[in-house]
């Protein structure tokens, strides 16, 4: 079983409905805990409405009293005070975490109250607690100060979180030019370079990074080990990727991935 502690993209994209859709693609049971709700479509973010840091712990206390939750997975959480309190709760209930640290989306909106002391609270509580901790260059950027723009620099941003506390990294390079790879670096081991294959040429990515750590703490739920997991997610993100249509129904902006694309092609009912 896997929980989400994230956002509400309206849009359906990302946040906690792209995590609920792999999930259920993935065969896991779902669980989700709402940190924020966003007015939000393919083309603009209109609006973020927090919840209440002691809210959000509620709903986690909540689940955790009665489910077995075998991982955790966390997004969007809005602000420092969510972030610890998130922290403490993986620590108290010693749940095996998936860390996106989501700071912003992707065209730019900003996904926090305070970036300073969000910063420092991921740094803090959530980093030292992350199975996975894995930011996309950005992210990297915005935590050390320095963004990587090449693959040494990546393994060496790799090595300072886990230096920060993290028990495994995955830096994320989609957003280098070429064909895209990855970063994986766990403690006491050396760093890997993953990559799949040419980049897809597609419009329909929004939601990318919600997906890849929703499937990566699938396949940890299922049971597979950390690399075997974040091998298997980047696999299940590259078919939804190239199973999404870019159709003018689906929004002006970039487009959702099609998660079930194992079950039906897009637009055809299964029954
Ligand atoms: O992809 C980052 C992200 C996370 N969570 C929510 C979002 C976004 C980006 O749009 O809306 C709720």
């Amino acid at each position: 079983m896997a929980l989400t502690v994230a956002g509400s993209d309206s849009g359906g994209g990302a946040g906690i409905q792209a995590d609920l859709k792999t999930f259920a693609a993935l065969e896991v049971y779902g669980l989700s805990a709402v940190t924020a709700v966003t007015a939000q479509s393919t083309s603009e973010v209109r609006g973020v409405h927090f919840v209440p840091a002691a809210f959000v712990k509620l709903q986690l206390e909540t689940l955790l009293d009665d489910f077995s939750v075998d991982v955790l997975k966390t997004g969007m959480l809005g602000d420092a005070d969510t972030i610890a309190a998130v922290g403490e709760i993986i620590e108290a209930k010693n749940l095996t975490a998936v860390v996106d640290p989501v700071f912003g989306s992707s065209g730019g909106h900003a996904l926090t109250t305070d970036l300073v002391s969000a910063i420092e609270a991921m740094k803090r509580h959530l980093l030292p607690r992350a199975h996975v901790f894995m930011p996309n260059l950005d992210e990297v950027g915005v935590l050390l100060g320095k963004r990587p723009d090449n693959e040494h620099e990546m393994i060496e941003a790799a090595r300072a979180l886990l230096d920060l506390g993290a028990d495994g990294v995955l830096v994320k390079g989609g957003h280098l030019l070429g064909d895209p790879h990855d970063v994986f670096l766990e403690k006491g081991g050396q760093p890997s370079v993953l990559s799949l294959g040419p980049r897809i040429e597609s419009a329909s990515t929004h939601g990318t990074g919600c997906t890849l750590a929703a499937a990566t703490a699938a396949h940890l739920a299922l049971g597979r080990r950390r690399f075997e997991a974040i091998v298997e997610a980047k696999r299940f993100v590259e078919r939804a990727i190239a199973a999404a249509p870019k159709i003018p129904e689906l929004g002006r902006g970039p487009g959702p991935l099609h998660h079930f694309f194992r079950f039906y092609p897009w637009g055809k009912s299964p029954t």
